[in-house]
């Protein structure tokens, strides 16, 4: 038996365990057709990842599940940053031009590839929510965060069929990628405001993804391009995103 073959079979024993089913052929039934397995699962924490990924997945896909929101009164007086804003161009020209030359594009497994500047991305329905970002190295805070659902903008270009991941790349080396249950989330957000403020540089600007039922460091910051792919295989290092290259892995449901 093969270690990838193996491996899934582990990781299908713990999913009839995690969501109850009985019998292995139902929940191997269930992993292959839901695509439960996540991209870093041959990586060095595949199985318990895995294991997270796929039980998150079947527990929470069968009714809408939402990250707490929190009143204006719990936003946090203390805001750190990790990673702060890149040193290189062409952001930091972007950014001495305040922005207005810089563009999301959005392309990949789309009927319509476009290209969005700020002005227009701000001219989008908006969107707030105020909720809690915990980084994996131990501290969090609350804040608000306004900008476009990612659903709406993904809507607006037409999703292919065939799309399965959304990938997005940001000025820096921290890309990642998120299935379509996360991407197509409500609370997911394209933010480009902070605490009712323009977003500081260092949280992300002009343009962050937020994305509430994960770890802070599935929030990317600094956008610049997002595409659709029906396969992470040929993408970086085909494990999904750069985390697990530094030891985190794809998947931080929280
Ligand atoms: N592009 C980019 N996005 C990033 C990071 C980064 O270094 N680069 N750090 C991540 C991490 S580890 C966390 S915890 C959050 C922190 O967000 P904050 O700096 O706004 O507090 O951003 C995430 N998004
Ligand atoms: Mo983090």
């Amino acid at each position: 038996m093969s270690d990838r073959v193996s491996r899934r079979r582990l990781i299908t024993t713990g999913l009839a365990t995690v969501a109850g089913v009985s019998g292995l052929a139902v929940a191997a039934k269930l992993a292959g057709h839901y695509g439960l397995i996540p991209p870093d699962n041959n990586g060095i924490f595949g199985l318990g990842e895995s294991l997270t990924y796929g039980a998150q997945r079947i527990l929470l896909a069968s009714r809408h599940s939402f990250a707490r929101e929190f009143n204006r009164s719990e936003i946090s007086k203390v805001i750190p940053v990790s990673g702060p804003a890149p040193e290189t161009d062409p952001f930091r020209r972007y950014l001495a031009g305040k922005f207005a030359e810089w563009r999301l594009s959005v392309d990949g497994l789309v009927a319509r590839p476009t290209s969005f500047s700020l002005e227009q991305l701000k001219r989008l329905p908006s969107q707030s929510n105020i909720t809690h970002q915990a980084c994996e190295e131990g501290w969090s805070f609350i804040a608000e965060w306004t900008g476009v659902p990612l659903s709406y903008l993904l809507n607006l270009v037409g999703v292919r069929p065939q799309a399965k991941w959304v990938v997005v790349y940001p000025f820096d080396t921290f890309w990642d990628s998120f299935d379509m249950a996360d991407a197509l989330h409500p609370q997911t957000v394209l933010a480009y405001g902070m605490n009712g403020q323009d977003l500081p540089t260092d949280h992300g600007a002009p343009l962050r993804l937020r994305v509430p039922r994960q770890l802070g460091y599935k929030s990317v910051k600094y956008l610049s391009h997002i595409t659709l792919t029906d396969s992470l295989k040929q993408v970086g290092d085909g494990r999904g995103s750069a985390q697990p290259g530094y030891g985190y892995s794809w998947f931080a449901g929280i």
